[in-house]
């Protein structure tokens, strides 16, 4: 099985509040079903979660009931961009259900409690794929919190124990720098915590889960020597899918056991 993140960096236009990348979450959810590749999906929230969040402080938990109608907000619209997903895999034939994890589960300052994952496995058991996405989850020590897809990427590992973990951005993959704003950056095949430390992150986008260098951070976590973690760009047409099907294609790979 073959875990895979939509960031939201290819599924929303993460400069723009509420944008929805129709075209590209399409063409993905196509090459995601004509790969044959058993697959779960899980997707991030660019506009329609970083823009809000950031601007009322989310991650950081409550801390004024002036955030309340945010949280409320930006749940509603990670809804609306989860259905917008769900929609696109069921024309492509994906059988797949929304598993809000803002309903579902709970966070204890920060970390998600993931011990009742009996959702998951009885769609998945039946053949349904459960897509989550990053959400606002309510913490049992802060009120609130940002968990993001990746961290739902790392649980997932846990409980499925996948063969390969893909994160689809819209760049190459790691770069020593911002690809966008460094036209120079150098692009890393492979990446280690060594080589991490040496990357910079900034980026001009709105992101209050620690963008790139959490993402890496996490893939370092959830590889294994059996388990390769790839970061691919989902913009190029054609590559994810290539990837599911075994090829070797132009990413950054996190793997195992480095
Ligand atoms: P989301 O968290 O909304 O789901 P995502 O998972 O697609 O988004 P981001 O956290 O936005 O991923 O990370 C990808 C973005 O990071 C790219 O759009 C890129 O411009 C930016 N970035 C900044 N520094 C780097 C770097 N050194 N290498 C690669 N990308 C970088
Ligand atoms: O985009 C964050 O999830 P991510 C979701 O996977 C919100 O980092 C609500 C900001």
């Amino acid at each position: 099985m073959i875990l895979i993140k939509l960031g939201g960096s290819i599924i929303t236009d993460k400069t723009q509040y509420k944008t929805f990348n129709a075209a590209a979450t399409r063409r993905l959810c196509k090459e995601i079903a004509d790969s044959g590749a058993s697959a779960m999906i899980v997707h991030g929230g660019g506009s329609f979660g970083h823009v809000l969040a950031k601007e009322h402080s989310l991650q950081d938990g409550f801390r004024d009931p002036r955030q309340t109608a945010a949280v409320a907000r930006v749940q509603h619209d990670m809804r609306c961009l989860n259905l917008m997903v769900i929609d696109e895999l069921l024309s492509a034939g994906i059988p797949a259900v929304s598993v809000p994890p803002g309903s579902c589960f709970m966070m204890e300052d920060g970390r998600l409690i993931f011990d009742d994952p009996e959702v998951l496995l009885s769609a998945s058991r039946l053949g349904i794929m459960p897509v989550m996405f990053g959400d606002v989850v309510f913490d049992r020590l802060k009120g609130f919190g940002i968990c993001s897809g990746d961290q739902l990427m790392e649980a997932l590992c846990g409980l499925y124990r996948p063969e390969r973990a893909v994160f689809v951005s819209d760049v190459d993959g790691l770069f020593d720098k911002d690809p966008k704003a460094n036209p120079d950056a150098r692009l890393l095949a492979e990446v280690t915590r060594e080589l991490l430390g040496g990357v910079s992150s900034d980026s001009a986008a709105a992101d209050v889960t620690g963008g790139v260098r959490a993402k890496m951070e996490a893939m370092l976590r959830m590889a294994s020597p059996e388990r390769d973690c790839v970061l691919v760009n989902g913009s190029a047409e054609g590559r994810l899918y290539s990837l599911l099907k075994g090829e070797r294609v132009i990413s950054t790979i996190a793997r195992g056991g480095l």
